[in-house]
């Protein structure tokens, strides 16, 4: 009688064990740390290992006239105007790199400076450009240069942009220009920023200019920017073989909300293959939604990751176009309103290991005014980050974004993303608290 009873409250016991761990894994299927647990400063990083961070050209060097500018004007946006004058300010900008200690730098260069109108080239910015980089090299920084980072001349946009095959010729054009004035001096070049994000926010939500609403647009669009990606790598390549040319992909996360649910678990599987499968498959096959784009098949000598955070799928989701984001019971929100999760960034590093090309973290960062977040943000990602590298990925190198506060595309100037504060009225640079936790940061190392 007792060792039935023995056995039978045994049984119970497992069982409720077992759901509750069941339970659990409903409510957070993907790996998430204890933080309070975990040593934010045993950090293990080579040597050879680069620190820096990145700015892109239409965010900060201000008074541009552009797809972006034309698109602000027209739908009511916070015009970008003087941005951080950083065309005027660039020398005492990279003073701030100096005094970071770092010893990488990613910009981008803008090609409606360089050919304002079709055909018609103006050599004066790519001096200034030239110099930018002569600076950089005698600092001891590496330049890493955007081709592409969401801007581009107004009247190449006009002409449908990369919506139509036919202008990519341009933009080779353009890439080819840039890399013959700059490749003595810098060997690190990445072709197009985030491809996923510029053709889902411009042609699938309509947030990013040319503001379209279309998917079979945006299906174009993701296959002709890495059509276009495959292009300049043949044609840089050709005059450099040495050259380091990659791309900086955005690597965002789907997870379902519920595990469990018939709905938020396909609908991350869909969402994670059309932002970050295709475009993977597009470089290991050369083929995209169904369609061959041979030139695009093996094309990197390394792989830029943008990573921010991982997105919970389910009915909810409609609400991400008022940038709305759902969020796990232990996260935080950040400013932009999506959830600090630190965690992604190794399974981001995992997602791109397969390229078997190394890994160069192109950004990561986040918006937070009052800086009361981003010291952490910093420590756990560096964490992480440390943690992947000791388990064998071949990460070379970690870009903050950003170095300065900036202008921030459809949200203009309220998403501070600076390590330093930017008074807008001023121009005055801050170096902020997280500010000063990286430069220790680096200065270990
Ligand atoms: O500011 C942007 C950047 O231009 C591209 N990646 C994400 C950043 C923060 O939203």
């Amino acid at each position: 009688m007792w060792g039935r009873l023995v056995l039978l409250g045994l049984g119970a016991f497992v069982v409720f064990k077992l759901s509750l761990i069941l339970y659990r894994r409903r409510k957070f299927p993907e790996p998430h740390e204890d933080w309070s647990t975990v040593d934010l400063e045993d950090l293990d990083f080579p040597t050879s290992f680069r620190w820096g961070t990145a700015t892109a050209a239409h965010q900060v060097e201000g008074h541009l006239v552009n797809n972006w500018t034309v698109h602000e004007a027209a739908n009511g946006l916070e015009q970008s105007g003087a941005a951080c004058d950083h065309w005027n300010r660039w020398r005492e900008d990279f003073q701030l790199l100096s005094d970071l200690g770092l010893n990488s730098y990613r910009f981008s260069i803008e090609w409606s400076r360089l050919e304002p109108s079709e055909g018609v080239w103006d050599d004066e910015p790519l001096e200034r450009y030239s110099n930018m980089v002569d600076d950089l090299v005698a600092r001891g920084i590496r330049p890493v240069v955007t081709l592409h980072h969401f801007s581009h001349p107004a009247w190449w946009e006009e002409k449908g942009g990369f919506a139509k095959q036919e202008n990519i010729r341009a933009f080779v054009a353009y890439c080819e220009r840039v890399f013959e004035a700059l490749s003595d001096r810098v060997d690190t070049w990445v072709t197009i920023n985030e491809p996923t994000v510029f053709s889902i926010m411009g042609y699938a939500l309509g947030m990013f200019p040319p503001g379209k609403r279309s998917p079979r647009s945006t299906l174009r669009v993701m296959r002709h920017l890495l059509s276009a990606h495959g292009h300049v790598y043949a044609a840089l390549k050709k005059k450099q073989p040495e050259a380091q040319i990659g791309m900086a992909k955005n690597v965002t996360l789907f997870d379902p909300k519920n595990r469990w649910s018939p709905i938020d678990w396909p609908l991350a599987r869909l969402l994670e293959r059309l932002w970050n499968g295709a475009w993977r498959s597009g470089i290991q096959h050369g083929r995209m939604f169904f369609t061959d784009i041979p030139e695009a098949k093996g094309s990197l000598d390394f792989v830029g990751l943008n990573y921010y955070t991982h997105v919970l799928t389910g009915l909810s989701l409609p609400a991400l176009r008022n940038m709305r984001f759902p969020k796990r019971r232990h996260e935080v929100f950040t400013e932009f309103g999506y959830p600090m999760y630190a965690e992604g960034l190794r399974r981001a590093i995992e997602f791109l290991a397969p390229l078997n090309v190394p890994i160069e973290i192109t950004e990561n960062g986040v918006a937070d005014a009052n800086d009361a977040l981003r010291g952490e943000h910093l420590k756990r990602h560096i964490w992480v980050l440390s943690r992947a590298l000791a388990d064998g990925y071949d990460v070379r190198s970690y870009h903050h974004w950003s170095l300065l506060d900036n202008f921030e595309w459809a949200e203009g100037y309220s998403m501070r993303f600076g390590l330093h504060h930017v008074d807008f009225e001023t121009q005055q640079r801050t170096l902020r608290q997280s500010g000063d936790l990286y430069r220790n940061i680096v200065q270990k190392r």
